[in-house]
């Protein structure tokens, strides 16, 4: 999954992406519950156009469950289906075909007044690299249909899964480049794992990561790093918990490398608990939809 998007490939995986999208009714964009701004790609908008689209946050395991509530509650507030899953157990994902159908309510009436009644709903999924689409796509499938990684440049010949519920399922899951132009972005994207982390050297990086973590569960940050004070520098942050967990090397020094390497792997590993990196702006409205 380590992918460099440079130009030509962004230009041929967009031009993949639209020609799989004219194919569908219906496209499942997939973001990431723990940052599910910088883990959508606002490009997607453009090649998506009118078609409908569910908004569907992965890890929702990971994430926490107040947060994605207020995610779910500010999309569906500006007009897009959403849902939360765990791709991994399967947990909610049981919520996409009702969705689905929802969401294609105009369509299905249309194909019934022309006599086209059980007529299947073709749908695929999108999103970046790590995001989950095919441990979704093996979900809602119900076996191990999209392979477990893909690469790029391997083509094969698209084939559709039937789903019950009246979808059927692109098994090929269109990638979408993650959006780097904005450094706290790919910093974000490095925190959960979806991209290499040698963006930053790791101990920077994991010291942003605590950081962010003692803004977003400070209790948190307080027990297990002993980090209570806020304004602490990057060095101080990571040095405070190395001497928390006891990572020393001879002479007393702290072991910077290891604690960067096991605060990341802690965090992606959701061993810290579940905690939303990127804070829903919205209340929750009384009238949503979805689940
Ligand atoms: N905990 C958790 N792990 C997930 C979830 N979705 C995907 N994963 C894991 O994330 C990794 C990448 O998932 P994959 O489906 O291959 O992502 P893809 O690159 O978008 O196809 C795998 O190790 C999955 O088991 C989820 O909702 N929760
Ligand atoms: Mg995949």
């Amino acid at each position: 999954m380590q992918i460099q998007w440079f130009p030509g490939h962004m230009a041929k995986t967009r031009r993949e992406l639209e020609e799989s999208i004219t194919k569908v009714d219906l496209v499942a964009e997939l973001a990431d519950a723990r940052i599910p701004d910088s883990s959508r790609n606002p490009v997607l908008d453009e090649l998506v156009g009118n078609k409908p689209r569910i908004l569907v946050l992965t890890r929702r395991d990971q994430a926490d469950p107040q947060e994605t509530e207020r995610w779910l509650a500010y999309y569906r507030a500006t007009g897009l289906y959403a849902l939360a899953v765990d791709a991994k157990s399967g947990s909610g994902c049981q919520g996409f075909a009702p969705l689905a159908r929802e969401a294609l309510a105009e369509k299905i009436e249309r194909w019934n007044a022309r006599g086209m009644k059980g007529a299947h709903l073709k749908v695929m999924v999108v999103g970046i690299p790590n995001v989950g689409k095919s441990s979704f796509i093996n979900r809602l499938s119900g076996r191990a249909a999209a392979k477990a990684e893909d690469r790029p440049g391997v083509t094969r010949q698209k084939q559709w899964i039937r789903l019950s519920g009246g979808l059927d399922l692109l098994d090929t899951p269109g990638m979408l480049w993650p959006k780097l132009e904005e450094g706290r972005v790919g910093e974000h994207l490095a925190f959960t794992g979806a991209i290499r982390d040698d963006i930053l050297d790791l101990e920077t990086l994991a010291a942003r990561l605590l950081a962010l973590l003692a803004e977003r569960a400070p209790a948190l940050v307080a027990e297990r790093f002993g980090i209570t004070d806020g304004n602490m520098s990057e060095a101080e942050l990571l040095e405070t918990a190395a001497r928390r967990r006891g990572f020393l090397i001879k002479g007393g020094e702290i072991d910077g490398e290891r604690t960067a390497r096991v605060l990341l792997d802690e965090y992606r590993g959701g061993k810290l608990g579940r905690i939303t990196l990127e804070p829903a702006s919205a209340e929750p409205t009384p009238d949503v939809k979805g689940e």
